[in-house]
């Protein structure tokens, strides 16, 4: 195993910001270095939402092209890899052009499908049968079958689907290859395979041709291209791999989990991903009411996991308060003024699509409320009280129905991604769910893209080991259950 340090970077973007990291390998040791922070949104064009593709771009070649000039001189970067948030996709000509606006996940094109499909109860079934993935707004079988329909010399105009982490590597190495982690996520994978699923791209008549066959994470894509790498010495020769191309993936990669399966995770951030690692998939009817996503892992396995809003309802709340805390030492005295309100005498029902995208969170938040016959609380310090409140108990639910349904017991909830910093969310679900929670300070999503680099590079000999490592430099925080 390699014994000089190795500098591998991590392109890391979320719906809400991104980042480079650029990772230094040396004696089983991993350490990281921001290299450049970014914000990200979608913008309404008319009726629609959209992402800034060029500007990602641009942002992401100005981190790769920092993080260069920061590796000693004569060294170079060995490699990089690309992960991204799920289910948002590019459609491309044969000459690699978009023939299509980039819409986010969030734009409401998607609703007219979402109820069609949950009002016709037997294709919901078989649906869910072939693809072990419920039916949610930000599907990309949705997407594609609204942009068929309403757009229908789509299917003349472009050739292919890659999704963006596929996208982003293709505009680095120049090969167009579709990930299977982030493939799961579309509503489109056969469950039991490691394919397209046929009676699904046929039910949303989405072309099959569009989707080439999924290569597994750890594959090597070539090097960066030229017009890339520059001016950059140390990005020559750089291999670009496909690593998990889905966020998630990479986030529950980088756990610091127990081998013996006892443990429960969950990714906080702007979405609450909690799930685990199976070799099977969790199906029937009771997974499909619970909304249990058989997302797959890199290699191919199942991460069973339930998508709780999340964070998501705090970003919102915060957009509506003037006085909204903008350092460490401002969050925690708006965590500390939270923890001291009585607990809310009614918790919010996270899974109310009305929460999904409002252009005021806290007027949908009240709404929601006022329906159910609860006050809205009067101050920042009572939102924050009772959306954390309410992610712990959807925490709660989410394992509660995976012990009942994969028949397992966990012990404890390891917890990675911003949410893993506010106490009061990691207090809520270790007391929600009656388990220690384990808080770890770690960028989740980049450490576990970094992880698939080393491990195909040969610098570490697979995921276990890889953990095994980062449990013992990692620093935790449990939280016990007070009830
Ligand atoms: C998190 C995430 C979730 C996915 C959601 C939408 O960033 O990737 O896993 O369900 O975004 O794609």
């Amino acid at each position: 195993m390699a014994s000089s340090p190795l500098y591998v970077a991590a392109v890391d973007l979320g719906a809400t910001s991104g980042r480079v990291i650029l990772g230094t390998w040396s004696r089983n040791r991993l350490s990281l270095k921001e290299i450049h922070r970014f914000g990200n949104r979608f913008l309404a064009l008319g009726k629609h939402e959209y992402w800034d593709v060029p500007t990602l771009w641009h942002e992401v070649r100005t981190g790769l092209r920092e993080a260069a000039a920061q590796v000693p001189r004569g060294k170079r970067i060995a490699s990089v890899g690309v992960d991204v948030w799920g289910c948002d996709h590019v459609l491309l000509n044969d000459a690699g052009r978009l023939v299509f606006p980039v819409h986010a996940y969030r734009d409401n094109r998607t609703q007219a499908g979402l109820r069609r499909l949950a009002g016709t109860r037997a294709a919901l079934d078989r649906i869910y049968a072939a693809t072990g993935i419920p039916n949610v707004f930000y599907n990309t079988s949705l997407q594609l079958e609204e942009t068929v329909a309403s757009c229908p010399a789509i299917t003349d105009l472009a050739t292919r689907c890659l999704f963006l982490p596929d996208y982003f590597n293709y505009l680095l190495s120049g090969r167009a290859e579709v990930e299977f982690s982030v493939a799961s996520t579309t509503q489109l994978i056969d469950v039991h395979g490691v394919d397209w699923s046929l009676p699904a791209l046929n039910h949303f008549r989405i072309p099959p041709g569009w989707l080439s066959k999924p290569i597994l994470a750890g594959t090597s894509l070539g090097t960066v291209q030229k017009g890339v790498a520059e001016g950059a010495s140390a990005l020559q020769g750089t291999r670009v791999i496909a690593v998990p191309g889905h966020d998630t993936s990479c986030a529950y990669d980088a756990m610091p989990a127990s081998p013996d399966g006892t443990d429960l995770y969950l990714s906080s951030g702007t979405w609450s991903l909690v799930g685990f690692e199976s070799d099977r998939p969790v199906l029937g009817a009771e997974a499909l009411a619970a909304r249990i996503s058989n997302e797959r892992t890199g290699d191919g396995r199942y991460r069973p996991l339930t998508n709780v809003i999340g964070l998501w309802l705090l970003e919102g709340t915060l957009r509506d308060f003037a006085a909204r805390p903008k350092n460490a030492r401002e969050w925690s005295t708006l965590i500390a003024a939270a923890e001291k309100l009585p607990a809310p005498k009614l918790l919010l029902d996270v899974t109310d699509p009305a929460l999904s995208n409002p252009t005021s969170m806290r007027a949908a938040i009240d709404g929601q409320l006022k329906r159910r016959r609860a006050r809205a609380p009067r101050e920042l310090a009572g939102y924050v009280r009772l959306i954390c409140d309410s992610l712990g108990q959807g925490h709660a639910a989410a394992k509660a129905a995976f012990e009942r349904l994969a028949g397992r017991q966990f012990k404890r909830i390891l917890m990675v991604g911003g949410g893993a910093k506010n106490r009061l969310l990691c207090q809520a679900t270790a007391d929600a769910a009656g388990i220690p929670v384990v808080a770890f300070d770690l960028e989740g999503s980049a450490v576990g893209n970094l992880a698939c680099q080393l491990i195909a590079l040969r610098a570490v000999r697979d995921l276990a080991t890889f953990r095994r490592h980062l449990g013992a430099q990692l620093e935790q925080r449990t939280y016990a259950p007070r009830r």
